[in-house]
Formats: C-alpha cells, structure tokens, sequence
C-alpha cells in the first residue's frame, strides 16, 4: 500500500519538449565605430565593457561573432532592436539569428 508501481514507466515520455534555442550573430563592417557597437552590447545584451570589447574585436578579426544564444523570440527580438539601434544612427550594424544545432 502507498507504493507506486513504476514496472511499467519505462516507454513515459516527456510532456513538454525542450526549446529550440537560436544563436544571435554580430556581423563585422567597414564603417561602425568600435565604440558605438561596444554601446549596443553593453545595452541589448547587458554586457560588462570588458566583455563587449572582446566580443566587438572577435566579429571585427573573424567576420562575424556568437553573441548569445536565446529562445525564438527573444533572439529576433534582441537582433532586431540591436540592428535597429545602428540605423537610428546611420550605421550599417548587423546582428543576424541562426539555429543553434
Ligand atoms: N570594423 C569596424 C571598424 O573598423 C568596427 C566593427 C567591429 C564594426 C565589429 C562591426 O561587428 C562589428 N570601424
């Protein structure tokens, strides 16, 4: 009495799946100033000035850079109000998504 027969659980399977999980991407350029994508890290993704700077020269070294990784919407929505953050300014910034494998 009181036992839970659990001989037959084997084949339970989760209720809820697991998230899939997007990567947001700063995309180098030729004309942002370093400072000025230094501020949209510090403010959309919340980062130490230490952290943005390293994150600001590796897209800068390499092309492109892994921010963060986030669920669907707040992925597109942090892509979106960093990369509009540059054109409020006039600059060419870009911050893409891609699926995390
Ligand atoms: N390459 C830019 C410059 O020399 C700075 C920059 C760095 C721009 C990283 C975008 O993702 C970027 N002014």
């Amino acid at each position: 009495m009181g036992d839970l027969d659990t001989r037959n659980n084997t084949d339970t399977k989760p209720k809820t799946k697991r998230p899939k999980l997007f990567k947001v991407i700063l995309e180098n350029d030729d004309y942002t100033p370093r400072e000025f994508v230094m501020r949209v890290l510090m403010k959309i993704f919340r980062m130490s000035e230490e952290e943005a700077y390293h994150k600001m020269m590796a897209a800068q070294q390499q092309g492109s850079c892994v921010i963060s990784i986030y669920t669907k919407d707040i992925a597109e929505s942090k892509a979106r109000d960093a990369t509009d953050m540059g054109k409020e300014c006039g600059h060419p910034l870009v911050f893409n998504i891609e699926p995390e494998d």
